[in-house]
């Protein structure tokens, strides 16, 4: 009844009840990109939601900037397998660029400066679930891992959290994006294991 080797198995426990199955843990942050980093200037950024109809809103840097920002603490799960507890970002929510937007979508489809697109329900894009964010770990995100601006939707898998965000495109019906187009589920959900098709 050593208390030590009782806390530790708590502490183990508690840490194995938030990593999906089939995943291990990592401390590093790994990068995966599937071309090259865009150098991207803030002078010329621009966030743009088109609805369904074509019509659409778009924010430059510093309008971006005037609106309500939050902190997101969170875990991360990446298709290939490594998990990433505990992550922190500074960013706006999908719900707040959303926020006046008449939509009858069925999906969004994020698109980024360099092409990479990938598609997410709105259902996991609103209510608290998905962020624009432009800060990891009290910084500003480095380029390799999306600066200055990426998608985080960290309860599906982290292809859908797409770097160098630009815009998201609203869907009458799903489409699939750059990996689900190359065999990724079109969903992602870690904890249902949906991996690939
Ligand atoms: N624009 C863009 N976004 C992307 C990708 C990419 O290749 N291009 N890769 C995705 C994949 S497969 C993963 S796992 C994560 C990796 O993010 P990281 O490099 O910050 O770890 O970004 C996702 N977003
Ligand atoms: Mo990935």
């Amino acid at each position: 009844m050593a208390p030590v080797s009782r806390g530790f198995g708590a502490r183990r426990r508690e840490t194995n009840d938030r990593l999906p199955p089939g995943q291990y843990l990592t401390t590093d942050f790994p990068v995966l990109s599937a071309g090259p980093t865009p150098r991207l200037d803030t002078v010329e950024w621009r966030f743009a939601i088109r609805d369904e109809r074509g019509e659409s809103r778009s924010w430059t840097w510093d309008e971006f900037h005037a609106l309500p920002f939050e902190d997101i603490h969170t875990d991360i799960h990446c298709v290939t397998r490594w998990s990433k507890l505990d992550t922190r970002w500074r960013g706006v929510s999908v719900d707040t660029l959303m926020a006046g937007i008449e939509t009858d979508a069925e999906a969004a489809m994020a698109h980024c400066y360099g092409g990479y697109t990938t598609n997410v329900p709105i259902a996991d894009l609103l209510g608290g679930k998905a962020w624009v964010v432009t800060e990891f770990d009290g910084a500003p995100i480095d380029p390799e891992h999306g600066g200055p601006a990426r998608l985080l939707v960290p309860h599906l898998n982290f292809w859908k959290s797409a770097k160098w965000v630009r815009g998201l495109s609203l869907l009458r019906r799903d489409e699939p994006g750059f990996w689900e187009q190359n065999g990724y589920n079109m969903h992602g959900d870690p904890w249902r294991e949906e991996r690939y098709w």
